[in-house]
């Protein structure tokens, strides 16, 4: 198309017409902004098809606008004014509703607890109606248009959404666009043969190419669901990359795209802010690849997001992609072709090198890993954590292992048998998930407390390994507020809650340990949050400060400039934090359970001035003026500015 073309007529009239001269304008407007990205980003998974079907997407795009309620629209108009709404100094927070609190209703009755924490960003795990029995926690949805009937009902969800955006805060649900369960209205028509249904799916009939397919395909669940197809009972296969039950869907037949875009902007009017896509990584699949991180599964998202855009320009994407950081930026629209394409996406590797770090009593390979990444583009960010409801795979990367001479195999080896409490001196108490019978990679599962040594000092009632656990979590804690990005605080780890020690009661969880970290929020223990002679008060008033603390400076934003900044102590990871509105501030963390000394030069590099003042520390050393060399204190920390 030539520069200056007027907007699309017709789709102008037709917004006009539907929604009003002021949105109907808008509409079209934003139409003329995304219709190249969309158009390109189908052509790319359905060639000459796409014609037609950016037609019919954007009549249900302009369908999806004309529903959508006022506060919703409203909600619309200021984040457009204001595209980064949601990285400004808000902290998050993930629970399952139901561990959390009962149902959705519950949810809206600890919210106050919530907002103690500063959550402005509450992700809550799936909750659309799942399967009966082994569900994956939710992640094999049978109805997309109903919320799980244990928890409530769609106008749970939505009054929910009221109440949360009344204070302010965003709510994030989850959407499984990578497969359904098998007990899917679709997957059921599918099995009674019906080949419209059938066409959703990718069904095989015989093991010709699952072979060649699995011939480079990863396995995900090694142990408890090996293989990634499943024959039914007809004999034939059906891909199934996470469980059996779990059906992969055909996104290469358009239908399957008109479906779940349907789903997305229902979920969107539903008073969804937030949409974490699942298994992102997983929805385009090529021969003779790993069939993660495809261009097809890029072009997919770039499209619903240009759809979203279109009828809810409030709505953020959020990708669930645990993948290398090179393979990750793609999923923030940072591509060569530059289609914009979600607005957020997990920081795994920030958690995974704050664990190495703890293990080691040394931040060179996080120094190192995390000095070479390109910034999120703008509009966009993480979410950084300590812990989520999934296990931790030692995803260290061979490079940056070997620029520090550190064997990579042997270092995951070791972090894995560390955090499952096999190596001598560990504090940790995890368990080892997902072990491959066939490379012997092993990953973790734990509570944030029970990983950093709480648990065992608490059991061995040793006072001193228990002030160092407290200070450890509070530590983990610290990085993970002021790294950049939306830092997600997961359930009970706000008050130190340990393992699940009945996370296998449940027959549908027995085979799955990440249970052992999704325990019933203990509200008992969570009543002595405010008495600081508790472990729980300990942690809670460590969190609430580094919000508080957080919230205090736009440098501290999500969406503000990070810079690792290198000096002469392996055992203090020093990060600067750089914003045009306020003063740098400088990160120092001590990943040791000596004392250490951080020579007055990281100054000149962090741009703090000379004589900076203390803007927050560890509850280990509160000195207001800090002397130089500066003296921290074993797992203690301390952001400096001017
Ligand atoms: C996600 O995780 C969810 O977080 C898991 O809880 C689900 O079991 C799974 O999807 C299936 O729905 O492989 O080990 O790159 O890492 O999608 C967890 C993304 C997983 C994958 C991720 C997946």
């Amino acid at each position: 198309m030539s520069p200056g073309r007027p907007p699309d007529a017709r789709v102008r009239d037709a917004a006009v017409a539907r929604l009003g001269l002021l949105e109907g304008e808008a509409f079209a407007a934003r139409f003329d902004l995304v219709r190249h990205d969309l158009h390109d980003a189908l052509a790319l998974v359905y060639g000459e098809a796409a014609g037609d079907l950016v037609g019919r997407v954007v009549t249900s795009a302009l369908d999806a606008a004309a529903e959508r309620a006022e506060p919703l629209r409203v909600l619309d108009r200021v984040r457009e004014v204001d595209p980064s709404w949601f990285l400004d100094g808000r902290v998050g927070y993930i629970c399952y509703a139901d561990r959390f609190a009962g149902t959705l209703a519950g949810v809206g009755t600890h919210l106050d607890h919530l907002a103690e924490l500063g959550v402005g960003y509450l992700h809550l795990m799936p909750l659309l109606e799942p399967r009966e029995g082994e569900n994956d926690g939710g992640y094999a949805v049978k109805d997309y248009d109903a919320v799980d009937p244990r928890l409530g009902s769609m106008d749970d969800l939505e009054r929910l959404a009221g109440s949360l955006h009344e204070r302010g805060i965003a709510l994030c649900v989850d959407l499984v666009l990578n497969h359904t369960a098998r007990e899917h209205e679709w997957a059921r028509a599918a099995l009674a043969g019906d080949p419209h249904h059938r066409a959703f799916y990718r069904f095989f009939p015989d093991r010709e190419l699952p072979d060649a397919y699995e011939r480079t395909l990863p396995e995900v669940f090694p142990d408890m669901a090996p293989g990634s197809f499943t024959q039914l009972e007809t004999g034939e296969w059906v891909w199934t990359t996470f469980h059996e039950f779990q059906w992969d869907l055909d996104w290469t037949n358009p239908d399957v795209f008109e479906a779940m875009l349907g789903v997305l902007l229902r979920l969107g009017n539903h008073g969804i802010d937030v949409v974490r896509l699942d298994a992102a990584p997983f929805l385009g699949k090529r021969m003779g690849t790993d069939c993660q991180n495809q261009p097809e599964a890029h072009a997919l998202l770039q499209a619903l997001r240009a759809l979203t855009r279109l009828a809810m320009p409030g709505l953020v994407l959020k990708a669930e992609a645990i993948v290398g950081p090179d393979q990750l930026l793609p999923y923030l629209g940072a591509h060569d072709h530059e289609r914009p394409e979600c607005q957020l996406a997990y920081d795994n590797q920030l958690m995974v090198m704050l664990w190495s770090a703890l293990a080691t009593r040394d931040v060179s390979l996080a120094a190192q890993s995390l000095s070479r990444r390109t910034p999120a583009p703008v509009g966009t960010g993480w979410v950084t954590y300590v812990r989520c409801h999934d296990d931790i795979g030692w995803a260290v990367g061979d490079s940056d292992a070997g620029a520090i001479g550190l064997d990579p195999e042997s270092h995951r080896r070791f972090l894995a048998a560390f955090y499952a409490g096999d190596h001598r001196g560990s504090f940790s108490r995890g368990m080892d998930f997902q072990v491959d019978p066939v490379s012997g990679s092993r990953r973790t599962s734990g509570m944030t407390a029970s990983l950093a040594g709480l648990e065992s000092a608490l059991v061995a009632g040793d006072e001193a390994q228990v002030t160092a656990a407290l200070l450890r979590i509070e530590l983990l804690h610290s990085v993970v507020y002021s790294f950049g990005g939306i830092p997600l605080v997961y359930m009970g780890d706000e008050i130190g809650q340990r393992n699940d020690a009945h996370w296998d009661a449940d027959p549908a969880h027995a085979d799955d340990n990440r249970w052992l970290h999704r325990p019933l929020m203990n509200w008992e223990a969570a009543a002595h949050r405010h008495d600081p002679s508790t472990p729980e008060g300990q942690v809670f008033e460590a969190l609430v400060a580094l919000g508080r603390a957080r919230g205090s400076t736009d440098s501290l934003r999500s969406d503000a400039a990070t810079r690792v900044v290198k000096h002469g102590n392996h055992r203090v990871l020093a990060h600067v934090r750089e914003h045009p509105r306020a003063s740098p501030v400088l990160c120092l963390a001590c990943f040791s359970d000596e004392p250490q000394t951080v020579e007055p030069w990281v100054l000149d590099a962090a741009g703090v001035g000379a004589h900076p003042t203390v803007l927050h520390s560890s509850r280990a050393d509160r000195t207001a003026a800090p002397e130089w060399p500066l003296r921290l204190p074993a797992w203690s920390f301390v952001w400096l500015t001017r």
